[in-house]
């Protein structure tokens, strides 16, 4: 009777998620479902695939892939629910909501701040619901909405007497918020200005630009353009280089730097996060600080005759010390079959 588990990236709605084959879906929810108890699940970002599928698409799979989970699933207590860069926008929707709508309805707290983002408290973990029902909670069935949370972009909480914080993973990402930043000459010392910098990005880039036929030309000519500066990009924002050891390709001094920055306490961690599709886990030699990737239900290079996707649970008993990563197997042939209608629809596919 798991405690925790942990899910992410499953690109909901996008040609290349595995999730956009039934099978695949109905052995992850029978998966989740034989797990019994579950105090509380993650999805821990790029649920939603608000980049590489259009908002309907999204909703409409997303929406019947969480009725088909939480049938097999059928005994969990919280759903946390925070979003990454494919379903920032999701975040983005809900800020207004809570800032614009829900005052005006009377039915919300406004902010008070002059429309500033409900960022959240020095737990770093803003909350929308269950007071508020918004139109992700209409996603989920009706059943549940009561139990889902939507923080955003860390959720921190004790499991056990150990502090695991929870977050994507966007923003160690050099071509997301490294790079923001260097554009907006920023060093940021809080996470509001984090986030500043992360959502003017890829609001733009990953969301508004992807909304119509034209703008996702625009994007996919901006995208061939950034090909042949990415050396360059990296060189300048300081990307490049060894950089120490790396995880998922993400240099770990980074990420335990901007955890350090936005937390401002040196104590022990878990960092789950997701973001890399490459379930890999390290830890630091004194043991005070993990950090556990939890892998990825999208193709990323449909073109390879093998692709790999580390479709991957995480598990975290109550009494035990670590969390498991479970690998769910998938079929080859389903593999290659998502691959094959991935490939096809590759036009539109942009970014990790
Ligand atoms: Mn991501």
């Amino acid at each position: 009777m798991p405690a925790l588990v942990a899910i992410s990236d499953l690109h909901l709605g996008a040609p290349s998620s595995l999730l956009s084959d039934l099978t695949v879906q109905e052995s992850l929810a029978e998966h989740l479902g034989k797990l019994g108890r579950i105090d509380n699940l993650l999805l821990l970002g790029d649920i939603l695939d608000l980049t590489m599928a259009p908002r309907l698409t999204a909703w409409n799979k997303a929406s019947a892939f969480f009725e088909l989970l939480f049938k097999a699933a059928n005994n969990i207590g919280n759903i946390h629910y925070i979003p990454g860069n494919h379903d920032h926008h999701v975040w983005s929707m809900l800020s207004d909501y809570i800032t614009i709508v829900a005052p005006l309805e009377g039915t919300g707290r406004n902010s008070g701040e002059g429309g500033r983002r409900p960022l959240g408290d020095p737990m770093f973990c803003g909350e929308v619901g269950p007071k508020h029902e918004t139109f992700l909670h209409c996603l989920f069935p009706a059943a549940i909405r009561n139990r889902l949370h939507i923080r955003y972009p860390f959720y921190r909480f004790l499991l056990g007497n150990k502090l695991v914080i929870a977050h994507h993973g966007h923003y160690f990402d050099w071509k997301i918020c490294p790079l923001a930043m260097k554009i907006a000459k920023a060093s940021p010392d809080n996470m509001e200005q984090a986030e500043e910098c992360n959502a003017a990005w890829i609001e733009s880039l990953f969301y508004l630009l992807t909304i119509g036929r034209v703008s996702r030309t625009f994007l996919k000519r901006m995208y061939g353009i950034y090909q042949k500066l990415e050396f360059g990009l990296r060189w300048w924002t300081s990307a490049t280089g060894p950089g120490g050891k790396k995880l998922g390709g993400i240099p770990i001094s980074r990420i335990t730097r901007l955890i350090h920055l936005l937390q401002r306490e040196p104590t022990e961690y878990t960092l789950l996060f997701g973001h890399t599709h490459s379930a890999e886990r390290w830890q630091s030699k004194a043991g005070s600080i993990k950090l556990v990737n939890t892998g990825g239900w999208n193709i990323d290079d449909p073109r390879s005759e093998h692709p790999v996707v580390e479709s991957v649970i995480l598990v975290g008993e109550h009494d035990a010390d670590d969390l498991e990563t479970r690998k769910l197997q998938i079929d080859d042939d389903i593999i290659a079959s998502v691959a094959e209608k991935a490939r096809s629809a590759l036009g539109s596919a942009l970014l990790s």
